[in-house]
């Protein structure tokens, strides 16, 4: 942890790049209040893609999973807030997007389990898991509100 909360590991998906859905994705956690730390970018490496995906090795969707996470460019974050890691995973919505409430990330943009648009981390240990499997340390800003402590 650092700075105000803790920290959390967000992936748009390639079907959220592909549907130019990032801009309406990151304001979801920007109106929250969540400060985003980290962002790129990234075409996933197939064995880093099966690395971060690792608890479901053994799963049957698990090739389709990772061909679908590595069929074009994600964008990974890290957002920090207060039980960011939770909340997250609450704006995300339920895996399957077609239970998925709407008014959360999935319920409002998605429709299918293979294409739900985004990951989030789902514990403490996951998160720091992924953040560093995701990002170097110099790729984290330690930014702080100027003057507004007052800000969420
Ligand atoms: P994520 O890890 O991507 O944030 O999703 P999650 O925690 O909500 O769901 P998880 O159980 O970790 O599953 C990882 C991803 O695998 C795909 N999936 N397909 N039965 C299926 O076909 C199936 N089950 C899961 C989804 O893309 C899910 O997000
Ligand atoms: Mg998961």
């Amino acid at each position: 942890m650092s700075g105000q909360g803790e920290r959390t590991f967000v992936m748009i998906k390639p079907d959220g790049v592909q549907r130019g859905v990032v801009g309406s994705i990151i304001s979801r956690f920007e109106d929250k209040g969540y400060k985003m730390v980290g962002c790129k970018m990234m075409d996933t490496p197939t064995q880093h893609c099966e690395k971060h995906y690792e608890e479901h090795k053994e799963r049957p969707f698990f090739n389709k999973l990772v061909t679908y996470v590595c069929s074009g460019p994600v964008v990974a974050m890290v957002w920090e807030g207060t039980e960011s890691i939770k909340g997250s995973r609450n704006l995300i919505g339920a895996t399957n997007p077609t239970a998925a409430t709407p008014g959360t990330i999935r319920g409002d943009f998605a429709m299918e389990m293979g294409r739900n648009l985004i990951h989030g981390s789902d514990s403490t240990e996951s998160a720091a898991k992924e953040i560093s499997h995701w990002f170097e340390d110099d790729e984290l800003s330690k930014w702080t509100h100027h003057s507004k402590e007052w800000l969420f």
